[in-house]
């Protein structure tokens, strides 16, 4: 028996047969994957071209020591399906002083190395009249999430109402792979609601460390507001800002609001000869230097953004279109099993993958490039998927970056293996490709949760029909000169190793399955509480936490007392076990880290394809694949003092405890976690 189907097997005694039994459901019942009313088919692809997203416009108050912007969160409207299909309500950040700005995926912030970047970011969630705007998609209160209907005292904590929160929305924007101090690094607590007029009485109008950190470090924030003070002392590199709030995570992020934040300058930089848009620049302009957000998205036929309301859609029961089967379960807060009440909340689903792809805010646009060399930063942003990019006609790409700067070496390869969250500073060579010739960028990564392995081999790729297109490139003659250096000839400045682990670390990621709801099939395909004979209903969630002495994982929840606690300045190697069945894209916040190894649990090679670091993961990284079945290897070095989380990055995960408050240094007395 090989390792994954001993996995399969060992999974099946848990939740794992019927998350088996409904991908077979799923297959035998659709042509495609479920989503909204909108079927993909009917949305026309490469008539869009692609958006290039210009620079964030600084706000007043730059100077020669700092940039300084004020960033606000908006509801709008934007064309984001291929005509004739409606416009789609979204929400993005733009610059407060420039109304033009504002657009799903938003403006790349362009940093400098070393030198400050002050944001104000502004929570303007509201409408015209000033009252809040309720979320576009539906919120589960069920989960440990911010929670301000709970006031004071119960903020930040588990609710109880099975409906959707139709509240203000709690927001906290973090700048994915940066360095900064605690209080700026949107800390999932931190959260704060917009200033609007009709807030609810008694409603908590912060998160728990919003009030902290505004008290400990004096800042005054305005209501509705934080600013945070980014260093930008790091290897120049790609990183890009999204919410990060408690339990919402996920549906803030597919909602819209996520942008670029590139590092430029200082040591660890090459000026390559690729231009990029600037302030003020065409988004439809030409550029040889483009960043590329990949989401998957479904939409109804009315333009708007479909994510599931309830957990059956998860289960591929109670679909509108099918009928029948259903999910009958009691859910939170109602009685399961052995007088226990459930732990299975009503609306969140553990994974989600849209049947759309949305790339800089299209759905499958085109780019027209000249017979020369582009430089492409490729962000996956989806919530759930795992993207294998390559090119329909096999050219291929020259990997120079990862998520923390430069690699040490040009990597050639054929297929982009990106996790969610992940980044692939690639450049791609269109030199000698006949002009007229149109290429389609694939995806063949999987319609499911991922397991590593290989596409048409150890699952099935995405359908080629939707999710398995991209995007398309359409080449024409050069116009100029290209002055930029083949990429195989390029002296890349990585920056230097670490030196060894002053600590070693093991950590474990599991899932959990319900503890009350044991469910069975009812014989008409429909799955219903079955407490005498029924499986276990599962998954519960997905969990964190540390290694027990007889070497199984010990999950500990979000409010469990702080476990992982670096000394200041300390390198450290965490050992991440991945005690699932799928793969999870971890990632840690403050630091950059080496990728030191794989190593599988049974002592088989990786099922990434070697037990040592892959030829892309050479370089710093801040988010990487842990395999099932497998320890990763993680070394870095923690060196500003304070609270910071590491979590999976399937945002659904993320949200359903999949996330770990971390402090490095001593733990202040009388701080809110620890
Ligand atoms: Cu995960």
């Amino acid at each position: 028996m090989d390792r994954r189907a001993f996995l399969k097997l060992t999974a099946a005694l848990g939740g794992g047969a019927l998350l088996a039994s409904r991908l077979e459901f799923l297959k035998r019942a659709f042509a495609q994957i479920p989503g909204g009313s909108l079927a993909p088919g009917d949305v026309a692809k490469y008539v869009l071209p692609l958006v290039k997203p210009p620079a964030m416009p600084f706000s007043k108050g730059s100077n020669k020591n700092r940039d300084k912007y004020k960033i606000a969160v908006r509801q709008f409207t934007q064309q984001i399906l291929s005509l004739p299909h409606p416009m789609t309500t979204v929400w993005s950040y733009g610059s407060a002083d420039f109304p033009g700005t504002f657009n799903y995926p938003a403006f790349t912030v362009e940093a400098r190395w070393n030198r400050n970047t002050q944001v104000l970011w502004m929570n303007e969630l509201v409408d015209a009249n000033g009252n809040f705007l309720p979320h576009l998609l539906s919120v589960d209160q069920t989960l440990h999430w911010a929670n301000p209907p709970g006031g004071m005292a119960g903020r930040d904590m588990r609710g109880f109402d099975p409906a959707p929160y139709q509240g203000p929305v709690p927001f906290v924007t973090h700048v994915h792979g940066a360095h900064t101090t605690e209080d700026s690094d949107g800390f999932a607590e931190a959260w704060y609601l917009p200033n609007a007029l009709n807030i609810p009485a008694g409603y908590a109008t912060t998160g728990t460390f919003y009030d902290y950190f505004n008290n400990k470090y004096a800042h005054y924030w305005a209501p509705g507001t934080a600013s945070f003070k980014y260093m930008n002392d790091q290897p120049a590199t790609t990183l890009w800002y999204h919410d990060h709030a408690l339990g919402m995570t996920r549906l803030n992020v597919y909602a819209g609001p996520a942008g670029f934040w590139l590092i430029r300058g200082g040591p660890n930089d090459l000026d390559l000869g690729y231009v990029a848009p600037g302030v003020g620049d065409s988004p439809l302009g030409e550029y040889t230097e483009i960043p590329i957000a990949i989401q998957d998205r479904s939409f109804n036929v009315d333009g708007s953004l479909f994510y599931p309301d309830n957990r059956a859609f998860f289960e591929g029961l109670n679909v509108p279109s099918m009928g029948s089967p259903y999910l009958d379960i009691p859910f939170i807060p109602d009685t399961a099993c052995d007088g226990l009440p459930s732990d299975i909340s009503p609306i969140w689903n553990p994974e989600f993958f849209g049947n759309m792809m949305v790339i800089n805010g299209f759905t499958w646009p085109y780019l027209e490039v000249e017979q020369r060399r582009y430089r492409f930063r490729f962000l996956n942003g989806c919530n759930s998927r795992f993207l294998i990019l390559k090119m329909s006609n096999d050219m291929p790409f020259y990997q120079i970056g990862a998520e923390q700067g430069f690699l040490p070496a040009p990597v050639q390869l054929n297929e982009l293996l990106m996790g969610p969250a992940e980044r692939a500073d690639v450049i791609v060579d269109f030199t000698d490709v006949p002009v007229g010739t149109e290429i389609i960028l694939q995806n063949l990564g999987p319609d499911e949760p991922f397991g590593g392995g290989m596409p048409g081999v150890d699952f099935d790729p995405a359908d080629p029909d939707s999710t398995g297109q991209v995007m398309k490139f359409i080449v024409k003659a050069a116009s100029n000169g290209d002055p930029t250096t083949p990429p195989m000839d390029l002296d890349l400045p990585a920056a230097p190793s670490l030196g060894p682990a002053d600590y070693t670390r093991a950590v474990s990621l599991n899932e959990a399955d319900s503890g009350s709801v044991r469910v069975s099939d009812d014989g008409s395909g429909n799955i219903v509480l079955d407490c005498a004979t029924g499986e276990v209903f599962g998954p519960e969630s997905a969990l964190l936490g540390t290694l027990n002495p007889d070497g199984t994982g010990n999950p500990l929840l979000w409010m469990d007392p702080i476990s992982e606690n670096p000394a200041l300045g300390a390198t450290e190697m965490w050992e991440l076990h991945n005690f699932t069945e799928d793969a999870h894209p971890i990632h840690i916040h403050l630091v950059h880290f080496e990728v030191v190894g794989r190593e599988s649990f049974d002592g088989s090679p990786s099922v990434a394809g070697s037990n040592d670091p892959l030829p892309w993961e050479r370089g710093y990284k801040d988010t990487v694949i842990a395999y099932p079945g497998e320890i990763t290897r993680v070394k870095a070095l923690y060196d500003l003092p304070g609270f910071y989380v590491w979590h999976c990055h399937i945002v659904e995960h993320e949200d359903n405890e999949m996330m770990r408050p971390y402090h490095i240094g001593p733990i202040p007395p009388g701080a809110p976690a620890g």
